[in-house]
């Protein structure tokens, strides 16, 4: 048997999927990553991009910030892609328990998924640091400058940025769906953010699945490893 047929094999027994994807997983829809040889880290700044998604320059430079934010970070008018349509498909036909997500773009709701860990907010969600109001991505996307609510305060994406924390609540149910999983598929994940990508190592199963192009620190560790398209995979199952 191949590695794609005992991963067809695996898919097909498993009731308790559990997904964990980053910025690979939305390429495909043509929003680009962080670290491939065409993502944004490769690309030329007046400032390296981890410095300036960081909550130290959104502090001193919100002007700068938010122009980078708008420009590079802020995916909209994209459409989900196989791999966002298969996970939904399969959290409706009871296999999958969750989805846990390093990415930004909302994509996998769009695609109709309902258990969805973000792990690093969403740039559809927005708020008056004064007053707590929410705002659209729309909104921040057309203010000039920094984004302001009429009562004056900054409008903040709720993404999470270098040097802040993740949200508890959401890092506790991830370590629970995964901790639960009966397979364990980890794609489009360069898995060398952290704490985020420490999180699999609550899985506790022995059907550990590694989908990305680039080699990663976990290869080592994964039951099946692909470093292939994850569209070419998933389209398969
Ligand atoms: P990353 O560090 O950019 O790594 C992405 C990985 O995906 C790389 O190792 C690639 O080899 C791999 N990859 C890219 N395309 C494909 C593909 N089609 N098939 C298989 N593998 C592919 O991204 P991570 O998610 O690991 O890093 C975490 C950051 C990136 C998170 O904080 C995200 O918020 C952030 N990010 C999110 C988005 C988004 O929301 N779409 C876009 C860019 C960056």
């Amino acid at each position: 048997m191949d590695k794609l047929e005992m991963l067809q094999q695996w898919v097909r027994e498993s009731r308790n999927i559990v997904f964990f994807g980053g910025a690979g997983v939305s390429t495909e829809s043509g929003i680009p990553d962080f670290r491939s040889v065409d993502g944004l880290y490769r690309q030329k700044f007046d400032y390296p991009p981890e410095m300036i998604i960081s909550h130290t320059f959104y502090e001193k430079n919100p002007e700068y910030f938010f122009r980078f934010y708008r420009e590079k970070m802020l995916p909209l008018g994209f459409e989900p892609n196989i791999t966002h349509r298969v996970l939904a498909r399969w959290e409706e036909e009871g296999k999958l328990s969750a989805v846990v997500t390093q990415n930004i773009d909302g994509l996998h709701q769009k695609a109709g998924s309902k258990k969805v860990y973000e792990l690093h907010g969403s740039v559809l969600r927005n708020y008056c640091t004064r007053c707590r109001k929410f705002h659209s991505a729309e909104f921040v996307k057309n203010a000039p400058g920094v984004p302001r609510c009429e009562c004056g305060g900054i409008v903040k994406p709720d993404v999470v940025l270098y040097e802040e924390g993740l949200d508890q609540n959401t890092i506790e149910q991830s370590i629970w769906a995964i901790s639960h999983a009966d397979l364990l598929i980890v794609a489009g994940t360069s898995l060398t953010v952290y704490p985020a990508a420490g999180l699999i190592n609550y899985y506790r199963g022995n059907r550990l699945v590694l989908i990305n192009r680039d080699e990663t620190p976990y290869d080592s560790q994964a039951d099946l490893v692909f470093h292939q398209s994850l569209g070419e995979i998933i389209s398969r199952l």
